[in-house]
């Protein structure tokens, strides 16, 4: 505690430093290269307000990739076969890799590990809303990968060319990755809805529960986001949450009506004049709730990774002996 406390003051320290050398020159030099295009690096110099708004969002992503694998976790030993079972292992397993990308790009900013998990276990770091939800039927895999994953996608392909370069580059690999994620997903639909009228059923009860909520993944509508005008900015987000919303809509009521399923919204309709699906309200006070702590797993996924914390210990205490192990001779040589 006491060390972390100390710890706590540096990094105030250091932050308050870093802010003193922003006169508007040194400013306007760093905006300028961001309007150029140019990637921003580690090592350059950035304003302390950049730095803090990257570590946020590619910390609270990284924490959604790894909470993201408990939903469909929860299905591995359910699968109705071994194609089905080997592919979702390889999806959640990706996740992961997902996370841990993600946790490196957001170490090159100054910010340990550690320190981020310790945020995300104590509840000071968000992650996204979506995985609140629980799984309740094998037609929520399909419905994640080709809804959630397609959010994700629509959210992500922007990033790739976010203006800091170890998160745009982390961003290339992972779409790739949500790309076969998605389809994986969309094909276990259309199975579904090519099957008997049960598993019809399942499917569209899947599309019913998950719709909504998959709406809310692309944040506060624009007037209400905190962050969206700085980001971009600085071009680290390329669209503004509601412009994302829009075409993840656009791109997916067509893909609905091809597997025969009803889109959950009485008020949906096409507008031709704007070229656009149109949605019904969002229930936004559904969204905060969840945020706040409220949603039907918002509990069970913390605890689960509290639980896989503790159980990991000894695996960090043992790379943290072999290091130590193998620094020991090579300090003595030098
Ligand atoms: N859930 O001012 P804004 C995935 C927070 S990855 C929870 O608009 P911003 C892959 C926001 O953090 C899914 N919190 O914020 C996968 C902020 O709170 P703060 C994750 C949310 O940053 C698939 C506050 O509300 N993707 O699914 C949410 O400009 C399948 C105000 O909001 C990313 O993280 C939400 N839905 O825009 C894995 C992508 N929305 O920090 C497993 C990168 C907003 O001030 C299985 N992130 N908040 O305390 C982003 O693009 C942005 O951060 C946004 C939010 C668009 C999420």
């Amino acid at each position: 505690m006491y060390s972390q406390a100390l710890d706590q003051r540096d990094v105030q320290r250091a932050d308050s430093q870093r802010e003193a050398g922003e006169s508007p020159d040194r400013l306007a030099r760093f905006q300028a290269r961001v309007e150029a295009e140019e990637k921003i690096e580690p090592n350059d110099w950035m304003p302390e307000a950049y730095r803090r708004t990257l570590v946020r969002q590619i910390s609270q992503h990284a924490h959604s990739e790894i909470v993201g694998m408990g939903p469909e976790g929860n299905w591995i030993t359910r699968a109705p076969s071994l194609r089905r079972k080997a592919a979702l292992l390889a999806k959640v397993q990706d996740e992961c890799g997902h996370g841990v990308y993600l946790y490196a790009a957001a170490e090159t900013l100054g910010v340990s590990r550690e320190e981020l998990v310790d945020q995300l276990l104590t509840g000071r770091a968000k992650y996204s809303s979506i995985f609140n939800y629980p799984t309740l039927s094998w037609a929520d895999i399909g419905a994640i990968g080709w809804l959630v994953d397609g959010a994700a996608i629509m959210n992500q392909i922007p990033l790739c060319r976010c203006s800091y370069g170890p998160y745009a580059r982390a961003m290339i690999r992972v779409c790739k990755e949500e790309s076969f994620h998605q389809r994986q997903g969309y094909e276990i639909m259309v199975t579904l809805c090519r099957g008997t009228a049960a598993q019809r059923a399942m499917a569209q009860d899947a599309l019913d529960r998950w719709w909504w909520p998959v709406l809310m993944m692309f944040g506060p509508p624009d007037a209400e986001s905190q962050h969206s005008d700085q980001s971009m900015r600085w071009k680290i987000k390329r669209f503004t949450n509601d412009g994302l919303r829009q075409k993840f809509v656009d791109a997916t009521v067509p893909q609905a009506r091809y597997l025969g399923l009803a889109i959950p919204d009485p008020d949906l309709r096409f507008d031709e004049a704007a070229g656009h699906w149109l949605t019904g309200p969002i229930d936004w006070a559904e969204f905060r709730r969840v945020l706040a702590g409220g949603g039907v797993c918002n509990r069970q996924r913390l605890e689960a990774r509290r639980r896989a914390q503790q159980d990991g210990a000894w695996v960090r205490d043992a790379a943290r002996a072999y290091a130590a192990k193998h620094a020991a001779p090579a300090r003595e040589a030098a």
